[in-house]
């Protein structure tokens, strides 16, 4: 069974849109699937609208983006994971064909590439600076080439993650993920299209884009991670 895990804070314009594009694309894959989505305190008809929608919804009180993903893993029935974002911008019609490469080539973990296909305004040129940045520091710290270390679209083994240990709790669970899989399973990087995200973004991108950084520098300089 595949379980689509989808973390939403406020996402009430693009989470409805986003569950009809996974069910039209998922509907002709072999098997069964659920989609969960993982809300932390959405003041909005975000939850509500996913509940309409058939979708199972798990509460995560607690702010913050890995927080939101080790729950939603936990709680996951599937024993294949995929992962995006609620806002519109990662490609559901995708999915057919990543199962596929998943499945062909026995891959335990799966992440797709935002810059294979970038829509053109899809990301501003701070965010490309930025990502260019912690691509390089991954690649550096880790010797972990990526094109896209903080992809939010994953096809992933549960017990991969089960097996990872993964401490960021934040944004850095993205890259820290990446970094552990790729070192330790069967690991690809496929690219995909991309597209400007709707609603509001929750990324605040120097902070987050330089605590990203520090999280790389403390993940390769600190013992036991
Ligand atoms: N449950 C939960 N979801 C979150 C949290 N932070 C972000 N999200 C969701 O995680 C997904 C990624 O967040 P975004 O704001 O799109 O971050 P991003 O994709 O890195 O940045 P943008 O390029 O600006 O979209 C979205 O679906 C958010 O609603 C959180 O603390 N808890
Ligand atoms: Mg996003």
């Amino acid at each position: 069974m595949i379980t689509v895990v989808i973390p939403t804070i406020n996402e009430e314009k693009s989470i409805g849109l986003v569950i009809d594009r996974l069910r039209a694309a998922l509907g002709p894959v072999k098997g069964d699937y659920e989609i969960l989505i993982v809300d932390t305190n959405s003041r909005d008809r975000t939850a509500e609208i996913a509940v309409e929608k058939g979708c199972r919804v798990v509460r995560e009180p607690e702010r913050g983006y890995g927080r939101a993903y080790k729950t939603g893993f936990t709680s996951a029935r599937g024993d294949t994971i995929i992962t995006l974002d609620a806002d519109a911008s990662y490609p559901p019609e995708a999915i057919p064909q990543l199962l596929r490469i998943f499945q062909d080539e026995q891959l335990e973990f799966l992440t797709a590439n935002r810059f294979g296909q970038l829509r053109q305004g899809a990301m501003s040129r701070t965010h490309r600076f930025g990502n260019w940045i912690l691509n390089a520091a991954t690649r550096l710290l880790f010797g972990v080439r990526l094109h896209d270390s903080q992809s939010g679209m994953w096809i992933l083994k549960k017990d991969v993650f089960e097996r990872l240990n993964v401490r960021s709790n934040g944004f850095p669970f993205s890259e820290e993920i990446k970094i552990k899989a790729a070192k330790v399973v069967r690991f690809k990087e496929i690219p995909i299209e991309f597209s400007l995200r709707q609603g509001e973004k929750k990324l605040r991108t120097w902070k987050d884009g330089w605590n990203n950084l520090k999280f790389l520098l403390k993940l390769r300089f600190t013992r036991n991670t």
